[in-house]
């Protein structure tokens, strides 16, 4: 019985101090009111559950403990905060396993105690996904200039000549954005970007459409504010491919970073015509996005050759243009210019 109980002692420490580290980057580095204290009431609920067997730290004799000493490589090298988050994560299903099994062989002493753990585990569970989609965000790389391309605004239609002279001109990103395409055209259509785009180091995106984006193996999806939410798009694409949100205010760019985004979407920064917009966000809002910088963002929304110091003055890092590019004379030239003008 000694045995058991140091068993659940060490556990429950366990399981307490993987609390701990999971819910510091909940509430540190995520910012997230909601995960924070969700992970809070486990950690409460748990120390409910161990009052079933009473008083432990009795059991405890950490002198004479013959795991004290060692330790892998592993756990000594952390790549950074969300590596160390998932390590806790897998800590505690690990200490609420051990405390759900051996807690099930102290039988009418801790009445109910294994059937608590193991509903506390599945909540575990739930939580250390949840805390992992959050902190994995944040892979993209921060675009220069990204051209949305839509045939419709195309001179002659043609959108590949464009997406050419736009790839020529230095732009980094491409995202097709076509509302109206059937979708086998639209797939058609991005396979025929990747294969353009991806040996130059160009990156695509699919307006809208996350599972034409994976079909033609593209390298991400971008989502507006009414489109399939960031977290349901994650659980089709998994960390396959990016995904961009767009955001209009710092509120909406947190919860996006909570929900996984890759990157966001600033916007709009100015008047456009190629989407109804009746808010302009404007500089400020990028201004405030910059302070906050947790993720790369794209600003967006009628920039043109004339505007972009508006942005450059508050030290925009990248920008997503479509009439200023897909109807300039000299599609390569506009590009170039603005892409000259954004600090490296
Ligand atoms: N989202 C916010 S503004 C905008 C989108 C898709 C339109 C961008 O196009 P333009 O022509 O550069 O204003
Ligand atoms: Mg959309």
């Amino acid at each position: 019985m000694p045995g058991v109980l140091r068993i659940i002692d060490a556990n429950a420490n366990r399981a307490r101090e993987a609390l701990r580290v999971m819910e510091d980057a909940a509430r540190f580095i995520l910012e997230d009111p909601s995960l924070c204290e969700q992970l809070k009431l486990l950690r409460h609920d748990l120390a409910q559950a161990l009052s079933l067997i009473g008083p432990l730290h009795a059991w405890r004799d950490t002198p004479n403990d013959v795991g004290t000493s060692i330790t892998t490589d592993s756990e000594m090298n952390r790549t950074g905060a969300a590596d160390t988050a998932t390590a806790a994560g897998k800590r505690l299903s690990e200490a609420l396993r051990s405390l759900e099994e051996y807690g099930k062989t102290l039988g009418q002493t801790a009445e109910g105690f294994a059937q608590t753990i193991e509903s506390l585990r599945y909540r575990g569970y739930a939580l250390e996904q949840q805390l992992n989609t959050a902190l994995s965000s944040g892979c993209a790389k921060q675009w220069r200039l990204c051209v949305l391309i839509t045939e419709s605004i195309c001179p002659d239609g043609n959108w590949l000549r464009v997406a050419e002279a736009a790839i020529s001109g230095g732009a980094d990103c491409i995202q097709l954005r076509e509302k109206q395409l059937d979708a086998g055209e639209l797939l058609s259509r991005t396979q025929q970007l990747v294969a353009l785009c991806r040996p130059k180091g160009v990156s695509v995106i699919v307006n809208d459409r996350p599972d034409v984006a994976l079909l033609a193996n593209a390298d991400g999806v971008h989502l507006g504010q009414t489109d399939l939410p960031c977290t349901e798009a994650r659980k089709l694409v998994g960390n396959q491919l990016l995904i961009g949100v767009s955001t209009s205010n710092l509120d909406e760019a947190r919860q996006a970073q909570r929900d996984g985004a890759d990157y966001c979407g600033v916007g709009p920064m100015f008047t456009t015509t190629t989407k109804h917009k009746p808010t302009i966000a404007g500089p400020e809002y990028l201004k405030q996005y910059l302070a906050w910088n947790q993720l790369p963002h794209l600003a967006i929304g009628g920039i043109t050759t004339e505007n972009l110091g508006g942005l450059t003055d508050v030290g925009v890092q990248g920008i997503a243009v479509s009439s200023a590019v897909c109807q300039a004379d000299v599609p390569h030239r506009t590009v170039k210019f603005l892409i000259q003008r954004i600090e490296p």
